[in-house]
């Protein structure tokens, strides 16, 4: 048993944020030290040239003895209720009034001097988090945007100290040990199946997304999602539909023949002016106007920022047409949800001509849901990585399938079957962790691939 010493806090997790968190300590000069459940994280030695002097436990956390910590800051990847955790995040902190396990949302809270808008959802969060932050930049607020999109909260307060705005992305992880957020802003942008393996069921999952709302002035929620609305008591709440929208929402209606985004009988933005494209992408759109207003940035710099989106890569991106077949990275569609927007973004106008590449890491989800659209739109599916067997279950009896064992085989195999007019779908349903990376380097290696089809070179960069 390693005794954690009196008055130190505790950092678990040495990837992204808990190297943020210890960085962000380090500033503060408040002691620590820090832990991570496995034997050899990677990059230890480059952690330990960083922080010299820092005590560093790797292994479970039952071997260590936490009696006497300060504080226990964990990263978003771990349960806290893992064990070694489990009973000390039951207990308050004497200090701050918290949990005694709280996450880097909760530090962060407590150090910006700046509001806080913040998006949280199963799908679009990196989206809209970014289409707000070029909203805020062409209105002329000075806003630093991360979080769950990438560059960790905490070291925000380090490179933007004067930002006006903070734009944080929230996954359910980070909100799970955030106890109070106070966001000038916050939205939910819809729910659907993910990390089911983590919180139990859609229940723990949803109330987690739900604490996005404690003490915030605005919501911005999906008016055909119920359970994306607030359950915490907000001042004032916007709704957007994919709908005509009704009293004050923001939805999608004719205006002078053309589909237009709209707050109420307000006409905003003709779509056809938009660069994103997908019935998906115009909620997006809405969302993030609603926010922006919502902060009171001025409409025109809004609309201008829309006009220039082109939307973020490895989401429903065109990679290259090769012999008349369209190859489309979304290797962003971790989840169900995800990867049925794509597939009625893209696939729904093809009749029998999608080709999708699927599998990986199911969090526990259900497949079911992309059986009845792929009965409709796809010639064929190819399903590889660990969830595979559970994919073929799901859709066996709606549409061709084969499975393979990993994506460069789905891309040849779907390469040797794709027919002029075909598009090529890489959208997974699942998480990329058994066979990747991260989802990016599973976009990389579809990219790479497929670019050295129009031009060897180039495959082999
Ligand atoms: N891990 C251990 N033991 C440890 C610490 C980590 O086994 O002691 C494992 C975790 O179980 C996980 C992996 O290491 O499998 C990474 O976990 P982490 O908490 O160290 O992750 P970070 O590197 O800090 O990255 C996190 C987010 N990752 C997760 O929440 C899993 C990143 O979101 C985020 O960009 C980053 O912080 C900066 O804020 C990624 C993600 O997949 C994109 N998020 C999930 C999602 O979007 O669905 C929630
Ligand atoms: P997140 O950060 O929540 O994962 P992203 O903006 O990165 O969200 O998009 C991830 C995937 O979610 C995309 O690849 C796309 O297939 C899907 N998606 C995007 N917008 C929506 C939406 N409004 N509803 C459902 N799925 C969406």
């Amino acid at each position: 048993m390693v005794r954690v010493a009196r008055g130190l806090t505790l950092v678990v997790g040495l990837g992204l944020s808990g190297r943020a968190i210890c960085r962000h300590l380090s500033r503060l000069n408040v002691p620590y030290m820090a832990a991570d459940t496995r034997a050899e994280p990677p990059g230890l030695d480059d952690f330990q040239t960083a922080h010299p002097g820092i005590e560093i436990h790797c292994g479970p956390l039952t071997s260590l003895d936490l009696r006497d910590v300060e504080e226990v800051v964990v990263s978003p990847g771990l349960d806290p209720r893992m064990p070694g955790l489990k009973e000390l995040a039951d207990q308050l902190n004497p200090r701050t009034g918290e949990p005694m396990v709280v996450g880097e949302i909760a530090l962060f809270v407590r150090a910006a001097n700046a509001p806080i808008a913040a998006i949280t959802g199963s799908n679009a969060k990196s989206t809209v988090t970014t289409l707000l932050g070029e909203m805020a930049a062409a209105a002329g607020v000075n806003a630093a945007v991360g979080g769950n999109l990438g560059t960790p909260a905490l070291d925000l307060l380090a490179s933007h100290p004067d930002a006006a705005l903070y734009i944080l992305e929230l996954s359910s992880f980070q909100l799970e040990t955030t106890p109070y957020l106070g966001a000038r802003c916050a939205a939910f942008l819809n729910l659907s199946e993910d990390h089911l393996d983590r919180h139990g069921d859609m229940h723990g999952y949803r109330a987690a997304k739900q604490r996005i709302f404690i003490g915030a002035e605005h919501a911005v929620v999906n008016a055909d999602e119920p359970r994306t609305w607030p359950e915490h008591p907000v001042d004032q709440v916007a709704y957007f539909t994919q709908a005509a929208p009704k009293g004050e929402e923001w939805g999608l209606a004719l205006h002078h023949e053309k589909s237009t985004l709209m707050q109420g009988s307000s006409p905003w933005l003709a779509i056809n002016e938009l660069k994103m494209a997908g019935q998906h992408n115009y909620l997006n759109a809405l969302a993030a106007l609603a926010m922006g207003q919502a902060l009171g940035f001025a409409a025109a710099p809004m609309c201008s920022a829309l006009r220039e989106f082109k939307g973020l890569e490895h989401r429903s991106e065109v990679i290259a047409q090769i012999n008349g077949v369209t190859w489309v990275n979304d290797t962003k569609g971790t989840n169900v949800g995800a990867t049925l927007a794509a597939i009625n973004g893209i696939g729904a106008t093809l009749e029998g001509r999608l080709i999708l590449l699927a599998g990986g890491v199911g969090k526990g989800a259900d497949f079911s849901p992309l059986a009845e659209p792929l009965s409709k739109c796809a010639r064929h599916v190819l399903l590889f990585g660990l969830d595979a067997p559970r994919l073929a279950d799901a859709l066996i009896e709606h549409v061709s399938i084969q499975q393979v064992e990993n994506l460069t085989q789905a891309m040849q195999a779907a390469f040797e079957l794709a027919q002029p007019g075909d598009c090529v779908l890489l959208s997974p349903a699942c998480a990329s962790l058994d066979q990747f990376a991260n989802y990016q380097q599973r976009g990389e290696v579809f990219r790479r691939w497929v670019q050295g089809k129009v031009s060897p070179a180039a495959g082999e960069a």
